[in-house]
Parts: structure tokens; C-alpha cells; sequence
């Protein structure tokens, strides 16, 4: 079977699942969101991640309907968690592709509405390349979303276009560090502590919040808090787990 019949396939039977890593307030150690990240499980246990299909679904188009399914799934998790006290953010990685669909707000909209949950519990990550390359109307479209409630963050901050001045026109909320100036250095320390403490400072400037992502190591954990960094992300804190193990977590016995 192509990739492309197994993706469509994979749709269809909704065989996807959302993970959740958590993100952690540094101060209190505490989790104060997630970021969703779609696995593949297959029938012998494996799980397919999606570096090894999300560019496919993305060439093929099939990464509409796979990201119509992420929003979903979030809005309902944001709701249940809702009903069990806690109320949780969730951010949830969307293509360019998808976000340039005429109907992407509308059909956005109407799931926080039918979940009946607070617009500001929702997030959606872009990439720099896909917060630039659509120009004009992207920043349209951004302004919509943003008005009714639901957040923004720019994702692999630093990897891409990178130029400050984004930082200032684009409607976001958040920026996310990318984790190349975090961990995979050398040692165990910041891989780019100069690069990472300018980014902070400016997003804190520009009144944005700002995590930085691919937290592995004690040493990253106390750099970070030494150069005012709030927010992490990271398998020193958890790697993205399956809501069964998150709730684990969430609500302790
Ligand atoms: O855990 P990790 O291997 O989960 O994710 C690898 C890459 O796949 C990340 O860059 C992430 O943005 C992307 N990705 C993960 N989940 C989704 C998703 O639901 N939609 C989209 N568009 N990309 C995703
Ligand atoms: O959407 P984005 O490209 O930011 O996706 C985050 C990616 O980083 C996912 O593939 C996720 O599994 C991965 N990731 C999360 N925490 C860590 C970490 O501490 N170290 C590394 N190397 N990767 C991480
Ligand atoms: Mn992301
Ligand atoms: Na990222």
C-alpha cells in the first residue's frame, strides 16, 4: 500500500492519537499546558511518528483532514479536562496549508463553540515559514483568530526567517524557542545561551510569552531560570505521553 492509500485509510478509521507534552511553569514546577503531537500507532504495537508522514500528508493534501481531526480531538480533551476541574491549555501544530483554507476559522470556531470551552484554552503553533510566506492574508486570517480568543505561537523560533520585526507585526502570543539552541550541544549546558537569552529578552519586551523547548538536562533547567526564561518544554520534565499518562500527572490520587 502507498503512504498516501495508508494515510487516507488512517483517516478514515481515525487510527491517529494525539500525545501531549507538558509544558512547565519553571518557578513553580507546575504544568501550565500542553503541545499535542499526533502518533500513528500500528497493529503491532509500533508507533509511527510523524516525521515520517507529515510531510506526505502534507504534499498529498491529507494533512486537512488530519489537522481538522488534532482541533477536534484538543477541543474535546480541553472540555473533559474542563469537567474534571482543570482547566488546561492546549497547542496544537497546524500547516500553513491548512490555516490558508477559506473555511479554517469558521470550522475552528464552531468546535470551541459545540465544546462549549474558553477560546483562550486553545493555541495553535506556526512556523515562522508559515506565518511569512502567506503574507497579507495570513496576518487576516491571524487577526480573526486571535479576536476570538484563541492564541497563537510562533514554533522553531529562530530556525527559519527569524527577523525581529516579525516578532512585532505578527498578531501572536507566544514564542517558542526552537530546541537546537537548547539541547544537542556539546555537553549538557545551553547549546546557545546567547542566542536563547536574546530571544527571551526580546519576547519579554514585546509583552510575549515565551518557552523555550527540548529541555533535557539540570544544567538547561538552571541556565534558563537564571536568564529569566518562565516556561520550558522538554524530556527532562516528560516527553509527549498519551492522555491516560498525562492524567496520571494532572490528578495525582
Ligand atoms: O514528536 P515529534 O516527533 O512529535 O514531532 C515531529 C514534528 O511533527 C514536529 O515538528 C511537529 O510540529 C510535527 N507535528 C506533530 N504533530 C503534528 C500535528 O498534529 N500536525 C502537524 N501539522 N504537525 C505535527
Ligand atoms: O512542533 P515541534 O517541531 O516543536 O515539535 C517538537 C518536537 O520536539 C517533537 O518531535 C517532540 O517529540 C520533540 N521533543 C520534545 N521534547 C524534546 C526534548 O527534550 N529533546 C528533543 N531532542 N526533542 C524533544
Ligand atoms: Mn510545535
Ligand atoms: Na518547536
Amino acid at each position: 500500500l502507498t503512504l498516501e492509500r495508508e494515510l487516507n485509510h488512517a483517516i478514515e478509521t481515525e487510527a491517529f492519537e494525539l500525545y501531549y507534552q507538558p509544558k512547565i511553569d519553571l518557578k513553580s514546577e507546575t504544568v501550565i499546558g500542553v503541545e499535542a503531537l499526533i502518533r500513528w500507532p500500528m497493529p503491532d504495537g509500533s508507533i509511527r511518528m510523524p516525521g515520517d508522514f507529515i510531510p506526505e500528508a502534507v504534499r498529498t493534501g491529507a494533512i486537512i483532514p488530519i489537522g481538522e481531526w488534532a482541533l477536534e480531538v484538543a477541543c474535546k480533551q480541553i472540555a473533559q479536562w474542563r469537567d474534571l476541574g482543570a482547566r488546561i491549555p492546549i497547542a496544537v501544530n497546524i500547516s500553513p496549508r491548512h490555516l490558508k483554507l477559506p473555511e479554517f476559522t469558521g470550522k475552528l470556531l464552531e468546535k470551541v463553540k459545540r465544546y462549549d470551552i474558553d477560546p483562550g484554552l486553545l493555541e495553535l503553533e506556526l512556523t515562522e515559514e508559515a506565518l511569512v510566506e502567506t503574507g497579507a492574508s495570513n496576518i487576516f486570517i491571524l487577526q480573526e483568530i486571535r479576536q476570538a480568543g484563541v492564541r497563537i505561537a510562533i514554533d522553531d523560533f529562530g530556525t527559519g526567517y527569524s527577523s525581529m520585526r516579525y516578532l512585532k507585526v505578527l498578531p501572536i502570543d507566544c514564542v517558542k524557542i526552537d530546541k537546537t539552541f537548547i539541547s544537542g550541544g556539546e555537553g549538557v549546558e545551553l547549546s546557545d545561551p546567547t542566542i536563547t537569552q536574546a530571544i527571551i529578552f526580546l519576547a519579554k519586551g514585546l509583552s510575549l510569552d515565551v518557552v523555550a523547548e527540548g529541555v533535557e538536562t539540570e544544567a538547561q533547567k538552571q541556565t534558563l531560570k537564571d536568564i529569566g526564561c518562565d516556561k520550558v518544554q522538554g524530556f527532562v520534565f516528560s516527553p509527549p505521553i498519551p492522555s491516560r499518562l498525562l492524567n496520571q500527572i494532572l490528578f495525582p490520587e
